[in-house]
């Protein structure tokens, strides 16, 4: 059996980008979202590659993920790398006007998705002392810019979370690599304006914003390092992105 990669949030945008290139490194991938007919599509296509187990959950769900991650079949079991990578933007207003679900959304998925996914599958690295944990993180978890309050306040969380990760693993070999992207044209700007493509669309207009593949070339990069190397905590921007307010838009 090949080295086994588990990927959040493969559906669409970064997860995608990054099982694609994860099967070309020769791994064998479980890939989770909600939306079924997307994940057993790209399964389908994927399985030309490498072997693929589709996992159709919701991470809010504590019962969902052990049901799915805590029961895997034996020949899955043994997960050398984590990407933890859903997550979500919804709304962009300020506090004052924010609407509670779309909070209980961003904290339930982006911290506490992660956590419930995070606690399931550490405890088998743990024990082969073994693995490789990528957490997408965000320039939103460094900085804090107007209206981003929860979204900010959820990746900052993943920010101390990768912390906290990498000390506790430490004692067990087990890589922890926080990847924190500035803007990269994926489905989160429709997600985060509840489905207004226009205003989406804005958000990627008059520079060239990153691609989901590149976020996959650094996970790449970082997989392929010598066993005594790990680069810890990543910021990648867009050459036209100086930090999360800073642009230069030629429109
Ligand atoms: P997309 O919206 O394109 O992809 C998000 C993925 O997360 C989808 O596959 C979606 O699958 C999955 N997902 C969302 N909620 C859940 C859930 N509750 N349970 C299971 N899966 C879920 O966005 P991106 O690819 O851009 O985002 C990926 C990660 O990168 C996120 O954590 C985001 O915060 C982060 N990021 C994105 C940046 C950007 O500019 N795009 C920049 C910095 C960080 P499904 O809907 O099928 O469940
Ligand atoms: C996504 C990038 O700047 O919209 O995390 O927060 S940003």
């Amino acid at each position: 059996m090949k080295k086994i990669a588990l990927i959040t949030g493969a559906t669409s945008g970064i997860g995608k980008a990054i099982a694609t290139r994860l099967a070309e490194e020769g791994y064998a991938l479980i890939i989770t979202g909600r939306r079924r007919e997307k994940l057993e599509a790209f399964s389908a296509e994927l399985s030309a590659k490498t072997e693929v187990l589709p996992l159709v959950f919701d991470v809010r769900s504590l019962a969902e993920v052990e049901q799915h991650l805590g029961n895997l079949p034996e020949k899955w079991k043994n997960i050398e790398v984590l990407v933890n990578n859903a997550g979500l933007a919804a709304g962009l207003e300020p506090l004052h006007e924010g609407l509670i679900d779309d909070w209980e959304r961003m904290i339930d998925t982006n911290v506490k998705g992660l956590l419930y996914v995070s606690r399931t599958v550490l405890p088998g690295m743990v024990a082969r002392k073994s693995g490789y944990v990528f957490n997408l993180g965000s320039i939103a978890g460094k900085e804090t810019y107007m209206n981003g309050n929860v979204y900010c306040a959820s990746k900052h969380a993943v920010d101390s979370l990768s912390r906290s990760m990498r000390m506790e693993c430490l004692p067990y070999g087990i890589k922890v690599t926080q990847i924190c992207p500035g803007a990269v044209q994926t489905e989160f700007s429709n997600v985060r304006f509840h489905g207004d493509a226009q205003r989406a669309d804005q958000v990627y207009k008059g520079f060239t914003p990153l691609k989901g593949e590149d976020i996959a070339d650094l996970v790449a990069y970082c997989i392929n390092l010598p066993a005594h190397v790990c680069l810890n905590d990543i910021v990648i921007m867009p050459t036209a992105q100086a930090n999360s307010g800073n642009f230069y838009k030629v429109l």
